[in-house]
């Protein structure tokens, strides 16, 4: 009886503990010949976010588009670069060289509601100039996840 009460109490304090053992998720963003897929994930705070078959593409981020205060990223050309990102928000990032074709990206770090996609829309459309215009198509498929 001994035992069985102290293997319970084991496993009471393991299952507590479960979710600061449980590694953070890996997401992959695939280059397409012209667009990312999938163009646009969502993503938990902290996850990995891995880019590959970057041959002939980059991931650069956009300035204005990413968090306040989050770390802005740019991809050399063929770089399979790997992101942590841990601020939560709306990430969006461009192929430099394919922007033309619309080669861009969106990122969603951890839960965005209705007015925070609402606000990312009508700063999108205030901020973007020529080609960076091509954001809208995917800022209009954003979705709220709370
Ligand atoms: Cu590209």
């Amino acid at each position: 009886m001994q035992i069985k009460y102290k293997l319970i109490k084991i496993l009471a304090v393991a299952v507590f503990l479960l979710p600061n053992f449980v590694t953070a998720a890996e997401h992959v963003i695939k280059a397409g010949p012209r667009a990312f897929e999938p163009p646009i994930i969502y993503i938990a705070e902290g996850d990995k976010v891995m880019f590959s078959k970057m041959v002939s593409h980059n991931s650069v981020s956009i300035d204005g588009m990413i968090p306040e205060g989050a770390t802005a990223w740019a991809g050399k050309l063929g770089e399979n670069i790997n992101l942590t990102l841990e601020k939560p928000g709306i990430y969006a990032y461009v192929c430099v060289p394919h922007i033309g074709f619309g080669m861009l990206g969106i990122i969603v770090v951890g839960d965005i509601n209705a007015d925070e996609v609402a606000a990312y829309k009508q700063h999108a459309i205030d901020t973007l100039e020529g080609p960076y215009r091509r954001l809208l198509g995917l800022v209009n498929k954003l979705k709220a996840t709370k």
